[in-house]
């Protein structure tokens, strides 16, 4: 992102020692949807925050490593409010995490801010990461704030995709175009616990999509995400 005001260049500046990015900013008109902040006023403009890539992994693995308990049941949910958290309380934002229920529809401010579009797989593609990046949190402020330049002219790359090979590398059938059978998929997880399939490579349906192979996840993390996502609900 660029065409940032020195404010907004504050806090990517604080964020990049931990890996993380400032994906772009949503903006709300007065009555359109922004979230509440802690005052109880609506926000006019939510700082999206993310990875690309394994950009935060390095960071979090040493915060994770100093940690006596190694950062407990939800290690980077903790570590992101750490990061987040500071820098919301220095700033007077209100933050904003995507696995804190009420769920924040992150995917939302991610089409507003990054003119990201859905993959079939249901999460959203990026035009240069691929399907390697997700967001560790938001901050919304009162003020509407520049929106800066938001780099998406690039085609969305599943519409020039023409054999969709996330749509057919899963091997239980759980991935279908805007539907995911998490049932099936879990079950398939626990049946291989030593990892000879997805546990240990990650999901292969998202593995199989062709753009950008260069921000696939260090080994640790694809492992990490499995592990999370291979959880019982609840
Ligand atoms: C609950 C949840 C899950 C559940 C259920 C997901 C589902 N499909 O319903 C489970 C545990 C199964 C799950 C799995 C995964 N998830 Co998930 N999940 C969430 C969570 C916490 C809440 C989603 C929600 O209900 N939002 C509330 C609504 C109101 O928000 P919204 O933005 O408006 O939601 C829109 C989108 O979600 C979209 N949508 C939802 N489902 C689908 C399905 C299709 C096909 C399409 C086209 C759109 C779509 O429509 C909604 C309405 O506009 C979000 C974080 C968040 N707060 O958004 C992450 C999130 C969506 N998940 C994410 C990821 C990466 C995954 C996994 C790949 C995780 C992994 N371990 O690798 C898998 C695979 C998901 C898949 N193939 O669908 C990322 C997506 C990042 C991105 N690039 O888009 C998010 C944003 C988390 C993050 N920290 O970045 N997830
Ligand atoms: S494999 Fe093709 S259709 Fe699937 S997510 Fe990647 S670009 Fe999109
Ligand atoms: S993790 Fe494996 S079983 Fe689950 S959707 Fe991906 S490819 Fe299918």
């Amino acid at each position: 992102m660029s065409g940032l005001s020195p404010f907004q260049d504050s806090i990517a500046a604080r964020l990049a020692p931990h890996g993380l990015h400032l994906r772009g900013t949503a903006r709300f008109r007065q009555g359109e949807g922004g979230p509440r902040l802690d005052g109880g006023q609506t926000a006019r403009s939510v700082l999206l925050i993310g990875h690309v890539g394994g950009s935060m992994w390095p960071a979090f693995c040493a915060w994770r490593a100093a940690q006596p308990d190694r950062g407990g049941d939800h290690p980077l949910d903790r570590w992101s409010k750490a990061v987040i958290g500071a820098i919301g309380e220095a700033t007077g934002a209100t933050a904003y995490y995507p696995s804190d229920p009420p769920y924040q529809p992150f995917q939302r401010w991610a089409v507003m801010a990054e003119g990201l579009r859905p993959s079939p797989l249901g999460i959203l593609i990026h035009p240069q990461y691929g399907l390697w990046h997700g967001y560790r949190g938001a901050l919304g402020f009162a003020e509407e704030l520049d929106e800066g330049e938001v780099h998406l002219s690039a085609a969305h790359p599943c519409g020039t995709c023409r054999d969709k090979p996330c749509l057919t590398h899963c091997p239980v059938g759980a991935v279908a175009a805007g539907r995911f059978d998490v049932a099936a998929c879990r079950q398939f997880l626990a049946a291989d616990p030593d990892g000879a399939h997805c546990m240990d490579k990650g999901c292969l349906a998202r593995g199989a999509c062709p753009v950008g192979p260069e921000y696939r996840y260090p080994e640790g993390q694809l492992r990490f995400h499995m592990q999370a996502l291979g959880l019982p609900p609840g």
